[in-house]
């Protein structure tokens, strides 16, 4: 069972919880997401900022694998890919190919990138991702 650090946007904007939700709940078939709260519908802040970022660097650490849903802008997560890239975390990244990705992500080639165009099209690369 894989360690798995899902990263999607939180103040960024959560018009994608929902889609964070459902990949959230399918890598948990089988492996582990140190990041559940990410795709919470009622996300309500609880802690300081100082403590989620001790947490969040923890678990980067911790974790053997990072996806990210890259749609929604968010400065947390593009943090969360260079510091796991700091720490030789293979990444993930998906996005819906009609909106584009920074170039700071799609010009690295050490990221993993998966442009699709229907959310069916995440689950089969996850399957691959997650070797079942
Ligand atoms: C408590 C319960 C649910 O949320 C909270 C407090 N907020 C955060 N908790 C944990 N991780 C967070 C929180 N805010 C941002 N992050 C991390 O940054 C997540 O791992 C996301 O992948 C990323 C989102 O960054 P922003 O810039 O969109 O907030």
């Amino acid at each position: 069972m894989m360690k798995i650090y899902f990263a999607g946007s939180i103040r960024g904007g959560r018009v994608d919880a929902e889609l964070y939700h459902r990949i959230i709940a399918y890598i948990q078939k089988t492996d582990t997401v140190l990041t559940e709260h990410v795709g919470d519908l009622n996300l309500q802040e609880s802690t300081t900022d100082l403590e989620i970022y001790a947490q969040d660097t923890a678990w980067l650490r911790e974790a053997d694998l990072i996806i990210a849903e890259c749609t929604c802008p968010s400065l947390g997560v593009g943090y969360e890919l260079a510091y796991a890239e700091q720490y030789e975390k293979p990444v993930h990244i998906f996005y819906r190919k009609k909106t584009g990705l920074s170039a700071m992500l799609t010009g690295d080639p050490y990221f993993h990138i998966h442009p699709y165009e229907d959310e069916s099209e995440i689950y089969p690369v996850l399957d691959e991702i997650l070797h079942r």
